[in-house]
């Protein structure tokens, strides 16, 4: 099997730059057949690319005959187009390529694992498995544009008000967070972890740089089998320092109401792509806040749902939720004995300044006020049954000024399962990790 060089061909033009103000003009592309079609003396090729497709068309006689016989192409073969550039309303971009050259720089196998035409979509699992081509999906390029206008705008935003971007350790000696399990990893001849959160570093570095943001991978070594559940997830930490969670309710809700906003205004096809141009809406702010004990008497009033107080709200309870809550709301005023040790007790010591973001049913976001008191941290964390003195290199930052400090941790790929209506979370990741799945 013969396949063409690359040679000095270079592309000159991602297809979304192929409009009719290049009409006469002569491009070379490069990406993949999305689809063909060849009906006898007229052949037509979608050409795919990072950006999108535009239409290749061969007309027996228009094209050299060799040219013609060369288009024998597969799905996903990846080759480069050199041709001149016509007006064609009914194409995509209201263009078409009329083709001098074609390179074929690799073939696919007849029959590939996965539908990549986007007239149906193949079961999670095997795309999965084939992520690399199934990444290249036109539903996919929609979720991971989307996904790249979040973080674009995530980053935008806390720059423009005085954030600081930090990087901290993935790797580390003892527990972020209490209560989730850890990954244990070999680090050298001794025993460590992968990082469960950023939240200690974050805590530390607020007393530094007094606005703080990481995005940054996390480890959960939960065996959790739901939808909404990965073990290597993405978060948008966020911390603050002279401030409480009141003020950061309201970062956290402008800051949702902007990245919304830009994705409306940049990412409109992606969006209509996934039929999400009426439902992916701009919240009105002040988002609604409801207490947790008001949170409990609307699932025993509206849905018969009973939960003991000081329990977390079930999966169950949560779906019914999200029947009545729709949009996005603020859960406050946990009961102390579900939160870290690292969160301020409330005036009223069974309840905390806490927060969780909720998109309908699904949780996005906790947060709150932090303990910045060194003697009251070390009590939390004994009270929560862990070792302080394990704490010691932590603690040590409360001994140098630490100030009242707040801030939260949103999960990156439940918020694009959300803003894309994607049924699963490993949808809005590119290469999931879950209990099951440690390839590819
Ligand atoms: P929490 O543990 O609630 O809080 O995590 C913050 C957010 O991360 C996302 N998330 C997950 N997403 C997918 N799969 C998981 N297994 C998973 N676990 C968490 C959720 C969640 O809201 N340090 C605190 C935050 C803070 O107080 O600043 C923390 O990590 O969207």
């Amino acid at each position: 099997m013969s396949f063409d060089e690359l040679d000095g061909w270079r592309k000159t033009h991602y297809t979304k730059d192929v409009t009719s103000k290049l009409h006469d003009e002569e491009v070379i592309l490069g990406g993949w057949v999305r689809n063909f079609r060849d009906l006898g003396g007229l052949k037509f090729i979608s050409l795919q690319d990072k950006y999108g497709e535009r239409q290749i068309t061969l007309k027996k006689g228009v094209v050299s005959d060799e040219l013609f016989e060369k288009a024998k192409l597969g799905y996903q073969y990846c080759v480069m187009v050199k041709g001149k550039v016509k007006d064609f309303e009914a194409a995509p971009g209201g263009v078409e390529i009329v083709p001098s050259e074609i390179k074929i720089l690799n073939r696919t196998p007849e029959k590939l694992p996965i539908d990549m035409t986007g007239e149906t979509i193949s079961e999670l699992d095997l795309r999965l498995n084939n992520r690399a081509l199934d990444l290249r999906s036109l539903r996919n390029q929609a979720i991971f544009e989307i996904r790249g206008q979040v973080l674009k705008s995530v980053r935008n935003f806390l720059l423009d008000r005085d954030f600081t971007e930090i990087t901290t350790p993935k790797i580390i000696g003892s527990a972020t967070e209490g209560g989730t399990e850890l990954f244990p990893i070999m680090y050298f001849d001794r025993e460590a972890f992968l990082v469960q959160s950023a939240q200690l570093y974050k805590e530390q570095l607020s007393g530094v740089y007094e606005r703080v943001f990481e995005i940054s991978p996390a480890f959960r070594a939960e065996k959790s089998h739901t939808k909404r559940h990965i073990c290597e997830i993405f978060t948008l930490d966020v911390e603050l320092s002279f401030v409480d969670m009141y003020d950061v309710l309201k970062v956290l809700e402008e800051l949702v109401q902007n990245v919304i906003i830009n994705i409306r205004e940049n990412n409109m096809t992606a969006l209509k792509t996934l039929n999400m141009e009426d439902k992916t809406i701009v919240p009105e702010l002040p988002l609604p806040r409801y207490k947790y004990d008001e949170i409990l008497e609307l699932l025993e009033s509206k849905f018969n749902i009973s939960t003991e107080w000081g329990e977390d709200i079930s999966t169950d309870a949560y779906r019914k939720l999200g029947e009545s809550l729709t949009g996005y709301y603020y859960i406050t005023h946990w009961p102390m004995l579900i939160k870290p040790f690292y969160i301020q007790p409330s005036k009223d010591k069974r309840y905390s300044e806490s927060f969780d973001l909720q998109m309908g049913w699904l949780e996005l976001t906790s947060g709150g006020t932090r303990v910045h008191n060194r003697v009251q941290l070390e009590n939390a964390i004994e009270s929560k049954g862990l070792n302080a003195s394990s704490f010691e290199s932590h603690l040590i930052a409360y001994d140098f000024g630490m100030p009242p400090h707040a801030g939260f941790g949103l999960g990156i790929a439940r918020w694009i399962t959300f803003l894309c209506g994607l049924d699963d979370i490993r949808e809005a990741v590119m290469y999931p990790r879950t209990p099951e799945r440690l390839t590819p």
